[in-house]
């Protein structure tokens, strides 16, 4: 990409899409386009072909999805499959129809098999059964590799993907009942603290493991991957180191400031025991994440102080 390359970012609302525009304007990028979802509807296959046409974007970052924690993949199970499903299909075939230089697709970390071993390796790809609670989204986004391997395979199509742990960072979703878990502990922490109540509700046993990545991070290694990466094979994207439920709501309570108790309610699923990923192929590419989580939260919770006096 050069800096007056016509740059589309898919999905630039959201906490992923909002981060590669800000990650591109800092790195002097002066040609993005964006659309908002009631500009352009990315499930309408003729207008997304005709915003392909008119626009004529060389560089597409496919950051528009449809997200949510394990309680929201679990219940809204339609939607997740077939919104996914939608979106991709419609922005990689009508990139391909538009000849764009190269897309970058962003997939999940749940797309790997519930008990794959671990840390997660991209060969791992397929080699046993998905987790129950978000197995529609991980069919989407396993879809949606398959379909840029396929385009680069039959047509020479410069479409790659890649694969993110956990995120957190600006824009996320505080929503408790469709949020993941960090913002989710960050609000019940902060509220419990106002409040001055005796205990805070956590999800689960508080046993499974998580990874943690910064979205500025993410952002960083997605334009770093747009600008060096040319390979089919997807690529992992994570801080590299993990840490229970347990700990991490213990951190985000040092974090806020909250005395009273944690609770578990092991009525709530726990998903995946673990999800840890194997990040040595970006690491040899010469990408590394900086933003450590404790400083991450830290950073998270002061913008989400100042969402609330805002
Ligand atoms: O972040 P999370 O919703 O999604 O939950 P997954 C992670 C863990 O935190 C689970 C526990 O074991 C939850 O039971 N947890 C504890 C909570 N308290 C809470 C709470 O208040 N809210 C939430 N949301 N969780 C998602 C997938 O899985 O991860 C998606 O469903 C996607 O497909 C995403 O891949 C990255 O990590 O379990």
């Amino acid at each position: 990409m050069n800096q007056d390359s016509r740059i589309f970012v898919a999905g630039h609302r959201g906490m992923v899409g909002s981060a590669i525009v800000r990650q591109l304007e800092q790195t002097g990028h002066r040609n993005i386009i964006t659309r908002t979802s009631s500009q352009l509807n990315l499930m309408n296959q003729a207008a997304v072909q005709q915003f392909f046409e008119e626009e004529k974007p060389e560089y597409v970052f496919l950051a528009a999805a449809k997200v949510g924690g394990i309680q929201a993949n679990n219940l809204y199970r339609a939607e997740f499959l077939y919104n996914n499903l939608m979106i991709e299909a419609n922005v990689i075939h009508a990139a391909h129809e538009a000849q764009v230089k190269k897309l970058l697709f962003l997939g999940s970390s749940c797309i790997y098999p519930k008990f794959a071993e671990q840390p997660l390796r991209e060969e791992s790809l397929l080699t046993g059964a998905l987790e129950p609670t978000n197995e529609p989204y991980a069919i989407a986004k396993i879809a949606g590799i398959k379909m840029c391997e396929a385009y680069w395979d039959q047509y020479g199509d410069r479409f790659i993907s890649a694969m993110p742990t956990n995120l957190y960072g600006p824009n996320d979703n505080y929503d408790l009942q469709t949020s993941h878990v960090l913002p989710a502990l960050l609000r019940k922490f902060h509220q419990a603290k106002v409040d001055d109540l005796p205990e805070v509700e956590c999800w689960g046993s508080g046993s499974p493991l998580r990874e943690f990545l910064h979205v500025n991070d993410l952002a960083e290694a997605c334009v770093f991957l747009m600008n060096e990466y040319d390979e089919k094979q997807f690529v992992n994207i994570g801080s590299g180191t993990d840490l229970s439920i347990k700990a991490l709501a213990e951190m985000i309570q040092e974090v806020v400031g909250f005395e009273g108790k944690i609770v578990w309610n092991t009525d709530k699923p726990d998903g995946t025991p673990r999800k840890l990923m194997d990040v040595s192929k970006i690491n040899k590419l010469g990408w590394k994440h900086r933003i450590e989580l404790r400083q991450g939260i830290e950073q998270v919770y002061q913008d989400f102080l100042q969402l609330q006096l805002s």
